[in-house]
């Protein structure tokens, strides 16, 4: 097994050996109310990992309960912005040194390489808590210039206050689950929030060991809770009347059920949803760069990323050659479980994610496309897929119109830069989008055209902590990271003195 071949840190072992895992509510680590629990998996081998409570609607109602007395009465409302950067900078301390250990935890729950979780996954969540701790000095309101047309006469001192929502629920999803949590943790804690965090079913170990770093930076009890659990306790959490807002990372449907689910007491949503991203390569790009680029753009994190650019759209001049080169490198790919160090490619999180991902295969086959490379599952274990890149494909195929969410690309040619825009608008998701070209013009006139709330040319997955991210159409409500992020956990107060 993945656990036999490849050493695990102590950290990893005492934490998988201590017996089932427990909820973080109010301070301290509990069962869940039923007593239940739930096993989670190694995807590399289907082996039982540990066992974990199993929360649910009375175990997010006890969560709720902590986090509105530690919003409303606890030590938290009193703290100063400084004490909470230093709290919140204090986590992102302790997730660089225990990086390894993270990393590890990360790989067995979910699959992905060790190496690629400590160095991506831990590192950029370490990097988001020490960016929101600056900010948590710097959420400022400011005065207003009123005039008030019917008092003339009168003088006024206007200003606003930026206070925080209240009691926020987060949900997250488990193809980044530690990275994810800290998209939602890090602004709504820097803000001044209580939170719940509800890990998702296939991932909830980061999250858990996480709980104890927020402990051992010395957050007061209650401000951070954790209940892991399944789709009901998303349910319950989004339902409830004693929260104040919901962030959501996760798939379109669930991100409606939400906003349905929201409507009793009308709480602040965001979501951020799936995605179909077009990458476009036009002819005059630098070939190699495109080629790696474009690989890159569909196949990190196994293609189980919501930005992934499955929609590979290229210049008809140079289609073939370039897809090919596409399927040759995608070909050399090292797949393998996540603990080995040489992993490139690990498994998929879940069986329900490894059938969905194989139908999607041979529905592309059946509908007469055509694989350059793989096309099917690899080796007879764990929930591996071969990297497959199609042709012959047309708009109208579920493999170009779905998200597939595995190492899955459609390639589709064109012959202008006329045009190329409204194909690569045709989806009914807006997350992101790639342009390859030298033509430093036609990148920024495609950019412009494009419906997507973030563009990298020449490269992807251009993320950082500073720029902001989110969705256009079905791909979600509002921005995370930057400084547009803050937006989401913040609420304005007018304020107007009569002097
Ligand atoms: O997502 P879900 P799933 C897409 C991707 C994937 C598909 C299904 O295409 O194949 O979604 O994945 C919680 N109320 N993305 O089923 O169900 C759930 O427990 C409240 C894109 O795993 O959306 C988990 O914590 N919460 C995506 C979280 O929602 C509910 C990332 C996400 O699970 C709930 C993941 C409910 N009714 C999947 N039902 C992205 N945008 O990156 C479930 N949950």
């Amino acid at each position: 097994t993945a656990i036999a071949d490849f050493p695990l840190t102590a950290g990893v072992q005492g934490f998988l050996g201590g017996g089932p895992k427990k909820l973080l509510i109010g301070g301290e680590w509990t069962s869940a109310a039923s007593g239940r629990t739930f096993v989670t998996c190694d995807p590399a081998t289907g082996n039982p990992l540990t066992e974990v409570a199993h929360g649910q609607s009375e175990d997010v109602d006890r969560a709720v309960r902590a986090a509105r007395q530690a919003f409303d009465n606890g030590p938290w409302p009193s703290m100063k912005p400084n004490q909470r950067e230093r709290l919140l900078w204090r986590v992102g301390d302790i997730l660089s040194e225990r990086a390894e250990e993270f990393g590890q935890l990360e790989a067995l729950d979910n699959g992905k390489s060790a190496g690629i979780a400590s160095a991506v996954d831990v590192a950029w969540a370490a990097d988001v808590f020490r960016y929101y701790a600056g900010w948590a000095t710097k959420i400022e309101g400011s005065t207003v210039n009123v005039s008030m047309p019917f008092a003339p006469d009168a003088q006024f001192h206007a200003y606003t206050l930026r206070e925080p929502v209240g009691v926020c629920g987060l949900i997250v999803p488990w193809n980044f689950p530690l990275l994810m949590a800290s998209w939602k943790l890090a602004p709504a804690l820097a803000a001044g929030n209580t939170v719940i965090l509800k890990p998702a079913e296939q991932t909830p170990l980061t999250a858990l060991l996480l709980g104890e770093v927020f402990q051992e930076a010395g957050f007061p009890a209650g401000v951070v809770n954790i209940v892991s659990g399944f789709g009901d306790a998303g349910a319950a959490l989004s339902a409830h009347e004693d929260v104040d807002k919901i962030a959501f990372t996760g798939s379109t449907e669930v991100g409606k059920k939400i906003v349905d689910a929201a409507k009793g007491n009308l709480k602040k949503v965001s979501l951020e949803l799936g995605g179909k991203s077009p990458n476009i390569v036009f002819a005059d790009a630098d070939f190699d760069a495109a080629v790696e680029g474009s690989l890159n753009a569909w196949l990190f994190n196994h293609g189980q990323c919501c930005v992934a650019g499955t929609r590979l759209f290229v210049e008809d001049k140079i289609f073939d050659e370039f897809t090919q080169a596409v399927a040759d490198a995608a070909g050399q790919v090292k797949i393998g479980p996540g603990l080995d160090p040489t992993t490139q490619l690990g498994p998929l999180v879940s069986q329900e994610q490894f059938d969905k991902v194989t139908g999607y295969l041979a529905a592309g086959l059946a509908d007469g496309a055509r694989a350059l490379t793989g096309g099917k599952r690899w080796g007879d274990t764990g929930y591996f897929v071969e990297p497959t890149v199609f042709v012959d494909v047309k708009p109208e195929f579920s493999i170009v119109r779905e998200e597939i969410f595995g190492p899955v690309v459609a390639a589709l040619p064109f012959n202008a830069e006329a045009g190329v825009a409204a194909a690569a608008n045709d989806s009914i998701y807006g997350l992101a989008a790639g342009i390859w070209t030298k033509d430093i013009s036609k990148a920024h006139r495609t950019a412009r055209q494009i419906k997507a709330g973030s563009v990298w040319i020449n490269q992807y997955n251009g993320f950082d902590t500073a720029m902001p991210f989110g969705g256009y159409k079905q791909s979600g409500w509002g921005r995370e990271l930057g400084a547009a992020g803050l937006d989401a956990y913040t609420i304005t107060k007018a304020v107007n003195v009569a002097l």
